[in-house]
């Protein structure tokens, strides 16, 4: 068991229960220290799991809160060690008191992750299940959300250890071939050998394409809006977003940089990019602007670009509408001045009017009509990851050299040494082999007390 961690698991924040949990050698003797149970029961005594109400008392015998504890004994336990979680009322200054006296009895302060930590180095979750902690504790969508418990319940590692364990017993088969060869061991049969291989990596390649949706679920689909000064970009912005984050002026040139926010369309969250007016201009920072907004549009995913069509369009409107992913007709409450330039025809189009609102619920219709479809794999089964990616796709190159190999009939170890790389490729994934380093620069992602 590891030394004595303690953390308050509830964040920083102002709450109705705030709790503190701890980890490790001691755990129970050391909340036992600190905590009396109504029932008089000492918590050494107390079987694991269960609620027990009493309070929580300092050195000199003060009382600091009344709540609940529970202790849980290793190896039942998150983290697989002896823990135990205080419940107490959410005030910062009474969970720090409460912490305090637990420092003074032999617990120390939790890193970032170190919970979650230990439950991987002790065998409760796997590295991919692990990274989905964090994840889950980020995701700001219900399907990011989903996805993250699959993860942690181990979809993708039943997919992927399916696949270490085919390559297993092909390894351990050319090993006898190759070290016993006089032993009357049974010639590879490379026909069924290249059928597990081809099933091996059609697994892997339908997860490493999950990917790319992967990361619209967990990071968002970047939106760039974009136009020449004045037609109401920052207005739209606002319209979508339902509140004033960017600032609306007559002035043009008035967004000098990017300004980014999210909002979700269906359930998916958009990272929408507010662009500085594209123009020629002499105005230094609003040229740094100008080149800012040229790197959103090329970065983003979708791009709207906004003309005002209570005005003549100028050929920058249409060379600028030309790339765009949906051209916002804006400015439809002003008498209308011009039309849509046949060649921009073929993109789709939505009238709106970012002051009074009118079309915007059209305008989001649009949008999540080029939003890519998730709803297609099962939740967990989606790689929100690039380290796993990475590992997949590492996995999936060795296994198709391997293939190759025995397909052009070399010798089995050549082979072997690329069905060795795609084992130790899918190690990493699940974290049956890491390096320290690795491992800890995983765990420094995640919150104190997780
Ligand atoms: N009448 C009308 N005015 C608008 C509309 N959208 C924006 N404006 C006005 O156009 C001006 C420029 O808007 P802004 O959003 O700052 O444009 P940006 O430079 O493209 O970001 C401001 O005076 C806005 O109030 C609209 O739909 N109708
Ligand atoms: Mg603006």
């Amino acid at each position: 068991m590891g030394e004595l961690i303690a953390a308050i698991a509830t964040g920083a924040v102002r709450s109705a229960i705030g709790i503190i949990r701890l980890s490790g050698e001691g755990a129970i003797a050391c909340v036992d220290r600190v905590f009396r149970a109504r029932s008089g029961k000492r918590l050494t005594d107390t079987c694991s799991n269960k609620l027990v109400y009493g309070g929580v008392y300092d050195s000199t015998g003060a009382l600091l809160d009344t709540g609940l504890c529970t202790v849980s004994r290793a190896p039942h336990s998150y983290t697989g060690e002896d823990t135990a979680e205080l419940q107490c009322h959410g005030s910062l200054a009474a969970l720090g008191a409460i912490l305090a006296e637990l420092f003074r009895n032999g617990a120390r302060q939790a890193l970032p992750g170190e919970f979650t930590k230990r439950a991987f180095l002790n065998g409760k979750l796997d590295l991919v299940g692990a990274e989905a902690v964090i994840d889950l504790i980020d995701a700001d969508t219900a399907a990011a959300a989903k996805n993250a418990s699959a993860q942690i319940a181990g979809a993708v590692t039943r997919r992927t250890d399916a696949v270490y364990s085919a390559l297993l017993d092909i390894i351990a088969h050319f090993h006898a071939v190759v070290d016993w060869p006089d032993e009357g061991v049974e010639d590879f049969e490379a026909e069924s050998c290249i059928t597990t291989l081809s099933e091996a990596e059609s697994t892997l390649s339908a997860l490493l394409d999950t990917f790319e949706r992967g990361r619209v679920i967990r990071d968002g689909v970047k939106t760039a809006i974009v136009g020449l000064p004045n037609v109401g970009k920052s207005s739209l912005m606002n319209a979508v977003l339902g509140c004033d984050r960017a600032i609306v002026t007559a002035t043009p040139g008035t967004t000098r940089d990017t300004v980014e926010d999210v909002c979700l369309v269906g359930d998916t969250k958009l990272r929408l990019v507010d662009t500085a007016g594209l123009r020629q201009t002499e105005d230094e920072a609003e040229k740094m602007g100008v080149a800012r907004s040229y790197e959103a549009m090329d970065s983003a995913t979708i791009v709207i670009a906004v003309l005002d069509l209570s005005r003549a369009l100028t050929p920058e409107d249409v060379n600028i509408a030309r790339k765009a992913s949906l051209i916002a007709l804006n400015k439809s409450d002003l008498p209308r001045k011009a039309a849509l330039p046949p060649e921009l025809l073929s993109i789709p189009s939505v009238t709106v009017s970012a002051k009074t609102g009118e079309g915007i619920d059209g305008l989001i219709r649009a949008l999540s009509g080029l939003l890519p479809n998730s709803s297609d794999v099962p939740a967990g089964e989606i790689l929100t990851n690039a380290r796993q990616a990475a590992e997949v796709s590492a996995a999936l190159d060795s296994l198709r050299s391997a293939k190759a190999a025995i397909m052009s009939g070399v010798t089995p170890d050549a082979a072997l040494t690329e069905l060795e790389a795609a084992l130790t490729a899918l190690a990493r994934l699940t974290g049956r082999t890491l390096s320290a380093d690795v491992t800890d620069r995983i765990f420094q992602r995640f919150c104190v007390g997780k």
